[in-house]
């Protein structure tokens, strides 16, 4: 599987409370490290390196606007500016953590919480663009974010490189005139390295380590790029699109993002009572236009594996029945057993039945392109290795799938 990496993901690193003691973050850059290590001991790997952080400005700002699709302006701005701000006044020190004071609580007034108007004081803002207090600002955060969210980006534009003789393609081959040659074959899965993970933001809010949604960057970069795609290989379910959530928690935020999106099928499985503690009931379905577009499954913390394993097919025959041409899964290890913040009974070995179920959903459709992007996971010795774990699995379902599918048509008369 071809997985993508921006060394800058790894610089943001931050402190959290857990009861009344300040810990560094679970969510740390030995999260990465552990994958890349153990990337590197296996055999069938390609890890590509980006680096958002040394593009022109034209092609950084091409994201910028991507992301304002589905992110407030004045939220881009604060995740930009706040620490600098507040490094100017000498309110934080270099390598500190800018964490929340108070946040927007419900009045009479404004019922929903949300004030009218974002305040002016220095220290309310970070608790106007936050909903909890694990996800503190450093020096670093922005450009680890700004390169995870890119990630999540040039995974969907590799996937879609649109037709081969498109300029703007860049795998188009400069010397078309020569004897052609046969193009590659197409990727169907790319795996983006994406920290900070981004499901529980919701465009206007940090939370839960999250910082930008990544999963609702990928959905823009893949409609931009719709009007691309040729017309042979389109299909005519182009515009629908799932995301599955395999995520320990709940992503209040990508669920937030297109509840009323007809054209999105977003599915969750998650510890059920577990943070972020106010979403991810199975009676939140979507509304308007996208009622029944949304499908939470809870599920009791320590659940066991064949039990978890029946949600994930549940999960996804719902969207082999939607019949998507781009999915997105945003993929977390805090399901493993022991794991600080989850915890279902998956043991070391068991990824490889998660991740062979999850593509079995999609079942023998050649022409479904997948992004994995990656959220949680705390236990940062197993990470590679059940990562690893979960990449074979898939890999082993998509190549008997798309074996299958041939001999499917090789049969027709
Ligand atoms: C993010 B993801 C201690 C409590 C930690 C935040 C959990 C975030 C999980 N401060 N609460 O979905 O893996
Ligand atoms: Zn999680």
């Amino acid at each position: 599987m071809l997985i993508l990496h921006d060394p800058d993901c790894l610089l943001h690193e931050t402190v959290e409370f857990i009861g009344a003691k300040t810990i560094p973050a679970y969510e740390s850059p030995a999260r990465l490290q552990a994958i890349l290590t153990y990337l590197q001991t296996i055999p069938d790997h390609q890890v590509k390196h980006f680096n958002y952080a040394s593009q022109t400005q034209s092609t950084k700002r091409q994201l910028l606007d991507i992301i304002a699709s589905t992110h407030e302006t004045g939220y881009l701005t604060h995740l930009q500016t706040v620490f600098t701000s507040w490094r100017t006044k000498s309110l934080v020190e270099d390598t500190g953590t800018i964490l929340p004071e108070c946040f927007p609580f419900p009045t009479s007034l404004h019922p929903s919480g949300n004030p009218p108007k974002p305040p002016n004081d220095i220290y309310a803002r970070t608790g106007y663009y936050s909903f909890d207090m694990s996800t503190g600002i450093t020096a670093d955060t922005w450009t680890s974010t700004i390169a995870s969210a890119n990630l999540a980006a040039e995974a969907v534009r590799m996937l879609f490189p649109g037709p081969p003789n498109s300029t703007s393609s860049p795998a188009a081959n400069p010397s078309s005139t020569a004897t052609p040659s046969p193009p590659p074959p197409p990727l169907s899965t790319i795996l983006a390295l994406t920290r900070p993970p981004g499901h529980h933001c919701d465009g206007h809010r940090a939370g839960g380590y999250c910082y930008l949604n990544n999963a609702a960057i990928a959905v823009s970069v893949y409609r931009s790029l719709l009007p691309t795609l040729p017309t042979t290989s389109s299909p005519h379910n182009a515009h629908k699109i799932a995301i599955l959530d395999l995520d320990f928690h709940h992503g209040n935020g990508t669920q937030e993002l297109f509840y009323s999106d007809p054209n999105v099928l977003y599915i969750s499985i998650h510890g059920e009572d577990e943070f972020p503690y106010y979403t991810g009931a199975a009676s939140e379905t979507g509304e308007g236009k996208g009622e029944g577009m949304n499908v939470n499954l809870p599920l009791k913390t320590g659940s066991g594996l064949e039990e978890y394993l029946g949600r994930v097919r549940e999960g996804v025959e719902k969207m082999r029945g939607f019949g998507p041409a781009f999915v997105v899964v945003s993929l977390g290890f805090d399901t493993f057993g022991t794991d600080p913040l989850g915890g279902f009974g998956i043991g070391e070995g068991d990824y490889v039945r998660v991740g062979r179920e999850a593509r079995r959903g999609l079942g023998k459709g050649v022409g479904v392109k997948t992004v994995v992007l990656l959220e949680g996971g705390y236990v940062v010795e197993k990470l590679g290795g059940n990562l690893g774990d979960w990449i074979r699995g898939w890999e082993q379902e998509e190549a008997a799938q798309q074996h299958e599918a041939r001999r499917g048509e090789a049969m027709e008369p």
